[in-house]
Formats: structure tokens, C-alpha cells, sequence
């Protein structure tokens, strides 16, 4: 297929409720939607990176340079017909892998549309529904959270993740588990643990956890290995697994028991699914991780949790957790089981809708760049 344009589309959308992690707060979803058109179809992918660099090393103006002098130029104007060869021609480009990830993922869609499949029938997807839990932020007051949770669960989210950090963590977990005593329940540090503070995780033994999500520095796979060793916890492993040798290196070194995969961190669905199936084979289970995604970068996680050994509940949540109205339609919705049905369109099973594009658009350019 011939790639006659790109466009990138920087969007910033209101959250409904801002999100707090231990790295700060969010108020906006900001993000790079990505178009691949070629012979009148066109294929979109949202590149996660965030306005600062606090969760990965990238952000939304590292990820538009690299995308505008580095990434694009290798496949505009060329014949493109695989994956395999858009990954081939971004190999020389080191890091940046929100980058790289929004611009494969669009190719996906792409060839998925032109060979009128679904986004997960081409990725091997075996689900017609995946399991979903929800990601619940740090919170004013332990009374404030119980009835956020409270109201989570009565919309029918059956999996819990709460964000811990050093001051808001056994009080608030226990407090949770003692109103709840059997709610599939998880945590998620994003680091902000060092090994000095075990006591705090033998702690969090006792209240029969899924899992705890990235305690410890991302760089550090052997402080997690060390962790695990002294805890029964299941450790789970986020900002950590950026590469599949960085899963490879985790699993040799018994760092976690159980993996989160993110197509944007990981830099695109290709490596994504190298890591399930590396996990798979070591009978690791994954689940799919979010970044507050639009309905673009939603689709694609829905349909790569279509996976086989994407057994755990994902951070994919109805689209109407995050936003008032999405850039693109139809909404997810949670079924009553706690699921979101995988789209079965061919493609990602969502459309643009160009007037709430351009409401939420701050930053637009076309290549080829015609001055
Ligand atoms: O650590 O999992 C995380 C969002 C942005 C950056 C990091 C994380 C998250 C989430 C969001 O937890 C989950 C969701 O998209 O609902
Ligand atoms: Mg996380």
C-alpha cells in the first residue's frame, strides 16, 4: 500500500475527574492521534506519551520531533504492506517507543481494514469479551474512596486498583479489605517504594492482594527480584518491562509473578505480543495496562486483550470513566459480568469524529509537508 499521507493531531481532552498517582495529578488526557491514509482508507493510533516525562521518559513534543524528523520520513511515500516492515524500518531509531508504538499501531489498523479483519482476529485474539477492572486514583480521604469504590462497584466493576504511596497505603488497604472482604483487590505504587521500606509490603501480605504494581524503581529489576523473594504478594511489573528483553531479564531474575503490558511502552503491538507470548510460555499471566486512552488507543488495547494469557482483569475501563465525549465512537461499555466486548469490525472498531477532533485538536501537521 502506497502511503500517500500522515497526519498528527495533538489533543487534549478535560478529564471527568482528575487522576492523582505518587507522581502528581493529571487534569487533562493529552495525547498524538496519528492517521495513516492510503488508498482511501485510513488507519489511526494514539501515542500515550503525557505532557511531562513522569511516567516514561517521553512527552507529547519528544514524541512529535521524533515522529516528524525521524519516523515518518522512513515510511511516507514508500510501498508498505506488513508490520514486519514498518517495525524494520524503525529499528535504527533507538528508544522513543510512545512514539514509535502510535505510528505502528496505525499501520495496524490500516492493513486490518484493507484485509477486512478486526484489530484482534489479526492479532491472534481468541475473546469476544475481555475482563476489566478499574483504576481508582489517590484520594482526599479514606472516606472519599470507599465511596468512590462503593460506586465502582455497584456500576459493575468486579476488579479494584487502588494507587498506594508512601502515607496513603495500609490504612487505606486495610480499610478497604475490611468493608470488602473478598473484592479481587490491587495496588499500584508507580515506584514509589525503595527496598528500605519492606516492612510496609510483608505488611500487605495479609490482605490477600491480586498483586502490587511497580513498588520499586523502574530501572530496578533486581530490587524487584529481591522484593519478591521476601513477600507472597504476586509483584506485578509496569514502568519496569519497557523492551522484551527487559521481560526476559524480569523472568529470569523471578521479579514478578505477573506482567501489565501497554502497547505504548512497550513500543507498539508487535512487542506487546512478543511479551504475552514469552509470559505465556513461562506461564506468567499478563494483563493489559491504560493510560487514560482515548477511544483509539482503547480500541487497540481491547483488542489485544483478546489474547489468550491476558487472564487478569485490564485498566480498560467504559469510556465513560474518563470523558465527558471521546474524539472518537462508539463508546466501550461495561457489560454486566464485568466485561467490554471486543469489537468484530474490521480495523479497531471505533471512527473519528472530526467535529470533536477538531474541538479538542491544539496541534495539527500533514506530511507529506507541503510548506
Ligand atoms: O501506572 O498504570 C499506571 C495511567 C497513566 C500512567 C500510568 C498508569 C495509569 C493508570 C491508568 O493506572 C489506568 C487507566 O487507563 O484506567
Ligand atoms: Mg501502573
Amino acid at each position: 500500500m502506497k502511503i500517500e499521507k500522515i497526519e498528527l493531531h495533538h489533543v487534549e481532552l478535560p478529564f471527568l475527574h482528575p487522576f492523582e498517582s505518587s507522581r502528581g495529578i493529571t487534569f487533562n488526557k493529552t495525547c498524538i492521534i496519528i492517521s495513516v491514509h492510503s488508498g482511501g482508507i485510513t488507519g489511526y493510533g494514539e501515542c500515550s506519551a503525557e505532557a511531562g516525562p513522569w511516567y516514561s521518559a517521553e512527552t507529547i513534543v519528544t514524541a512529535w520531533h521524533i515522529l516528524e524528523e525521524f519516523l515518518i520520513p522512513q515510511v511516507i511515500g514508500q510501498d508498505i504492506n506488513t508490520i514486519e516492515e514498518v517495525v524494520q524500518k524503525f529499528s535504527p531509531i533507538r528508544g522513543n517507543r510512545m512514539a514509535k508504538a502510535g505510528l505502528e499501531n496505525a499501520f495496524w489498523d490500516l492493513f486490518a481494514k484493507a484485509g477486512s479483519v478486526s484489530l484482534s482476529k489479526m492479532m491472534g485474539g481468541v475473546r469476544d469479551k475481555i475482563p476489566v477492572g478499574v483504576s481508582i486514583g489517590i484520594q482526599p480521604s479514606i472516606n472519599k474512596l470507599l465511596e468512590v469504590i462503593e460506586k465502582f462497584l455497584a456500576d459493575g466493576y468486579r476488579r479494584i486498583k487502588i494507587k498506594i504511596k508512601p502515607g496513603w497505603d495500609f490504612e487505606v488497604i486495610r480499610s478497604v479489605r475490611e468493608r470488602w472482604h473478598d473484592i479481587l483487590l490491587q495496588v499500584d505504587a508507580n515506584s514509589a517504594y525503595t527496598l528500605e521500606q519492606i516492612k510496609i509490603f510483608k505488611e500487605l501480605d495479609q490482605f490477600n492482594l491480586l498483586l502490587i504494581e511497580q513498588p520499586l524503581n523502574y530501572e530496578d529489576i533486581s530490587g524487584h527480584s529481591k522484593l519478591q523473594a521476601l513477600i507472597k504478594t504476586p509483584l506485578c511489573l509496569d514502568e519496569s518491562i519497557y523492551s522484551l528483553e527487559r521481560a526476559i531479564l524480569a523472568l529470569e531474575l523471578n521479579a514478578c509473578k505477573v506482567i501489565n503490558i501497554k502497547p505504548g511502552r512497550v513500543g507498539g503491538f508487535i512487542t506487546a505480543i512478543k511479551i504475552h507470548d514469552l509470559c505465556k510460555g513461562k506461564g506468567i499471566p499478563v494483563w493489559c495496562g491504560g493510560m487514560y486512552e482515548t477511544n483509539i488507543g482503547r480500541a487497540g488495547n481491547v483488542a489485544l486483550a483478546s489474547l489468550s494469557n491476558f487472564t487478569l482483569p485490564g485498566d480498560i475501563s467504559a469510556s465513560s470513566r474518563y470523558f465527558k465525549e471521546d474524539i472518537a465512537l462508539p463508546d466501550f461499555i461495561l457489560n454486566n459480568d464485568s466485561t467490554i466486548t471486543v469489537p468484530s469490525m474490521p480495523g479497531i472498531g471505533v471512527d473519528i469524529k472530526y467535529n470533536k477532533l477538531l474541538r479538542y485538536r491544539i496541534k495539527h501537521q500533514s506530511f507529506p509537508n507541503k510548506g
